[in-house]
């Protein structure tokens, strides 16, 4: 079987003192945190799009990876044989799952017919893998812009042609998700968004998009794919204004349209970073509305301006995303998806396991850390005590919500000034955190 990854074995769990670059540190996925293992607290996915289908190439320069599977030509027998090497690949790992657009998995072809013929192929072929190896499918998407006919858009097009075909491009992406068993699927649309309002009819444009979803929803229905939808908010690249800005842009956009409950949100750290938020943030934007679906873990890096897509492994940055995930006893029926891409200059297949490992160790190691926080309660018990003046008195009537402005006027001029402010302790704070961090 070790043909396309030879001489590593799969990857195993040999401790924090282990100085195997090939072997987990920290990731045991049947230890158990808060009650679950990390295996099914975490459910880690492998991408296809960078891990399988990057090249290395940029704006400057081509292809430098070296994928010996690959012969880089469009044929089916190459996207078959990238299955194979694949599921080497995410087996070796270890990785609950995988995820897919349908054009990381199968060629596009002259028509829309042929083009899903050929993708008939290989989920048939990704069908028998994953019932050899037990890999799940995490969430499927459609690839809505990297093709020309997408240079407006695809939902929110200016044509409706291309309406018609990113419907139809959905459609039987969700159709293919559901043979493979998927739990999720993803909107990132890619190109929705515009470059300059001169041309666009921006009301237009959105409730395209609102409608697009809705039906996506009702066909998934009509086939019996239970799977949950998702938004990922990312503000910039391709376009000026993208739709899907950050958490707080995607939810009103859910709530205004009647998606509630139907589309939670896919929260990616490198996008939080381009909205000038903190991943936490978008984290637990999301989260208090219901809607922290599932998560890419990547991360960004802050000297450069745009989605570089690194492989995460700032422990910081896990630790403050796994507080807010074991808030909600995790992400199921989503997953920490790595939609991250190892460098140009890390050319070689073995180093797609150096950066996965380290990806999932870091997790691991935040989601440990996380759970001491949490089991001490030095968090939960400041903001408790933060906020205790809402507890009684004025305060709780206030929160019942039946505090009238005349009411409180009163209640001031009675008192005549406000009870005495307190430290909110922040430097206090990240030293505590800091002291968890061995
Ligand atoms: C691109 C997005 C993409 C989505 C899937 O920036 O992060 O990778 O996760 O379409
Ligand atoms: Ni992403
Ligand atoms: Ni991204």
């Amino acid at each position: 079987m070790s043909e396309f990854f030879p001489g590593v074995p799969k990857i195993a769990y040999e401790g924090p003192k282990s100085k195997n670059p090939l072997a987990y540190k920290h990731y045991n996925p049947d230890e158990v945190v808060e009650g679950q293992k990390l295996r099914d607290l975490l459910r880690f996915s492998v991408c296809y799009w960078h891990t399988f289908r990057g090249t290395g190439s940029d704006p400057f320069g081509s292809a430098t990876l070296q994928r010996p599977w690959d012969d880089g030509s469009n044929s089916v027998e190459n996207a078959i044989k990238r299955v194979d090497a694949a599921f080497e690949f995410i087996g070796k790992l270890g990785a609950p799952f995988y995820c897919f657009h349908d054009r990381d998995i199968a060629p596009e072809a002259d028509s829309l017919r042929e083009t899903n013929k050929i993708l008939d192929a290989v989920v048939k072929k990704l069908k028998e893998k994953q019932g050899e190896t037990g890999i799940e499918l995490l969430w499927g998407t459609a690839n809505l812009f990297s093709h020309p006919r997408f240079m407006h858009g695809a939902a929110t097009s200016c044509n409706a042609d291309v309406y018609a075909f990113a419907a139809a491009q959905v459609k039987k992406a969700i159709e293919v998700t559901h043979e493979l068993g998927g739990v999720n699927y993803v909107f990132w649309g890619g190109r929705e968004g515009y470059m300059n309002l001169y041309n666009t009819d921006l009301n237009r444009e959105l409730s395209h998009l609102a409608h697009f979803m809705h039906q996506a929803h009702e066909h998934a229905k009509s086939i019996g794919f239970k799977g949950q939808f998702l938004f990922e908010p990312k503000p910039k690249e391709p376009t000026k204004h993208q739709y899907d800005f950050d958490a707080a842009a995607c939810l009103n956009f859910i709530g205004r349209h009647g998606l509630d409950g139907i589309v939670k949100l896919n929260i990616e750290t490198n996008h939080a970073t381009l909205a000038g938020h903190t991943m936490m943030h978008e984290l637990e934007y999301a989260r208090i509305h219901n809607a922290l679906g599932s998560i890419d873990a990547n991360t960004g890096d802050l000297l450069l301006g745009w989605d570089t897509d690194q492989f995460p492994t700032d422990i910081y940055l896990t630790t403050q995303i796994m507080l807010v995930i074991l808030k909600q006893k995790g992400l199921a029926p989503g997953g920490v998806n790595f939609d991250a891409k190892v460098r140009r200059e890390s050319f070689e297949p073995i180093d797609l396991f150096h950066a996965h490992i380290g990806g999932m160790d870091a997790f691991a190691r935040g989601t440990k850390i996380a759970a001491k926080i949490r089991a001490d309660g030095v968090l939960d018990k400041f903001v408790q005590q933060r906020y205790r003046s809402f507890d009684s008195g004025i305060g709780k009537k206030i929160d019942d919500g039946k505090a009238t402005f005349a009411e409180l006027e009163k209640y001031m001029l009675e008192k005549g000034e406000a009870a005495a402010n307190e430290s909110g302790r922040q430097e206090y704070l990240e030293n505590v955190i800091n002291d968890y961090l061995e």
